[in-house]
């Protein structure tokens, strides 16, 4: 086969890319490793930022996001005596709306149905070969590539000399999703037994996450176990609010930040997980992976209307610049709100005095409600 612009990865990244493409009138071919339903199968994100609905909205594809989309004015924060709200709407007049990013990935696939998208799923040892992608049964020849294979994919191996900035956290995430009704607001909550928070897909699917030591294992935390440890996390009144059931998933995700510079080399530009990846405690990830493809895409359509390299030439450095500020964010929320196993007392007590400010400064919480509602584009 032969297209324009060849997409390796149809998870939010590739497909989002694909759909903005043709909107352009630039033609692409996705290349993905797993089946439809395996991707769709993979419980992930859930809180999208203003800009990243606005992007959304922009290309036709908000409209189940606009009907069954939770929206909220902030985030809560919440530890054993206190507690307060980040207002995101009071601080920056924007609000942001909880949404499974299994439902942004069946609205995708969706739209690509509608416009009969070239998606080849289950490609085996997919591989690029210059400006081609190579995978078993074929091989699509392209103008440029683009990575949006997740941090597990071999697109950034590509990129010669690259720089990888990288932080790998002492613990992960343990996840449940259950089929009961959540928490009115999205809740952080600090507390010396660790982390946990209180989040939502719909009004009655409800998403919750406690801090883990690395070698946590699925089969040692029964629900009956996690509901006890998360509402002994959280303070009496939240606790008793939490609405118990059978959970219907349960996964383990490790924190780490990792970084790599440039996303671009000759033909190849990557986007979203490829060249990225975030602690999940600022909510960035799958926004990011929206801004990376919305500067992508303006370059693309750029080249393909003028001719002018100019955009593709400058995406590294113009994602590179919200990346970052994303990345700094989501590991300052991890840092304030975990429990770290190898915190020394003056580490601990700096981190509540941290908390106690952030509590009583106006300032500091609009300068955090600002960088959690995320920069402009
Ligand atoms: P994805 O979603 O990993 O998709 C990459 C796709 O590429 C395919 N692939 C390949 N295809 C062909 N050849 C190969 N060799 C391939 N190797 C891989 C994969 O099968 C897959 O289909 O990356 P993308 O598109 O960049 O999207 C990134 C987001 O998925 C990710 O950043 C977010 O899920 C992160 N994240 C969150 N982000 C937010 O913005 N808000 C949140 O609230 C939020 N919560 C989360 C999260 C991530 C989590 N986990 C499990 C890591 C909560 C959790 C628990
Ligand atoms: C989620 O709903 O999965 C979620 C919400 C907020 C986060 C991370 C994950 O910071």
């Amino acid at each position: 086969m032969r297209t324009q612009v060849g997409i390796v990865g149809a998870g939010p990244a590739g497909l989002l890319l694909a759909e903005m493409l043709h909107r352009h009138g630039v033609d692409s071919v996705v290349v993905e490793k797993h089946s439809r339903a395996h991707v769709l199968g993979r419980i992930r994100a859930g809180v999208l930022e203003p800009t990243t609905v606005d992007v959304l909205r922009e290309n036709g594809l908000a409209e189940r996001l606009d009907r069954d989309g939770n929206v909220h004015d902030g985030v809560r924060i919440v530890r054993s005596g206190g507690g307060f709200l980040i207002d995101i709407n009071l601080h920056c007049g924007k609000r942001f709306v909880a949404y499974g990013q299994t439902n942004l990935q069946d609205d995708l696939f969706a739209a690509a149905d509608r416009r009969r998208a070239a998606i080849i799923t289950e490609a085996a040892d997919v591989r690029l070969d210059g400006t081609s992608i190579v995978f078993k049964t074929g091989r699509v020849d392209c103008d440029f590539i683009a990575g949006c294979d997740g941090f597990h994919g071999i697109s950034r191996d590509s990129i010669p000399a690259k720089r990888e900035y990288e932080k790998v956290y002492p613990f992960g995430w343990l996840g449940i999703l259950s089929e009961t009704p959540p928490l009115p607001e999205i809740a952080y909550c600090h507390s010396p037994r660790g982390f946990a928070l209180a989040s939502q897909r719909s009004p009655m699917l409800s998403r919750y996450y406690i801090q883990v030591p690395l070698d946590t294992r699925i089969e040692d935390w029964p629900d009956a176990r996690f509901w006890a440890e998360i509402k002994a996390r959280f303070p009496r009144d939240w606790a008793d609010a939490i609405v118990i059931g059978p959970s219907i998933e349960k996964s383990i995700a490790p924190l780490r930040s990792y970084v790599a510079e440039p996303m671009s080399h000759g033909r190849l530009f990557l986007a979203g997980d490829a060249a990225h990846i975030v602690p999940p405690t600022g909510a960035k990830g799958l926004n990011l992976a929206v801004s990376d493809v919305y500067y992508l895409s303006r370059a693309l359509a750029e080249y393909y209307r003028t001719g002018s390299m100019a955009l593709l030439d400058a995406y590294s450095e113009t994602a590179l610049r919200r990346v970052w500020a994303a990345v700094r964010v989501s590991w300052y929320l991890t840092t304030l709100l975990h429990r770290f196993p190898d915190a020394s007392p003056f580490d601990e007590r700096a981190q509540e005095y941290e908390l106690a400010y952030l509590e009583s400064s106006e300032h500091a919480q609009a300068a955090l409600a600002e960088q959690y509602a995320g920069l402009p584009l």
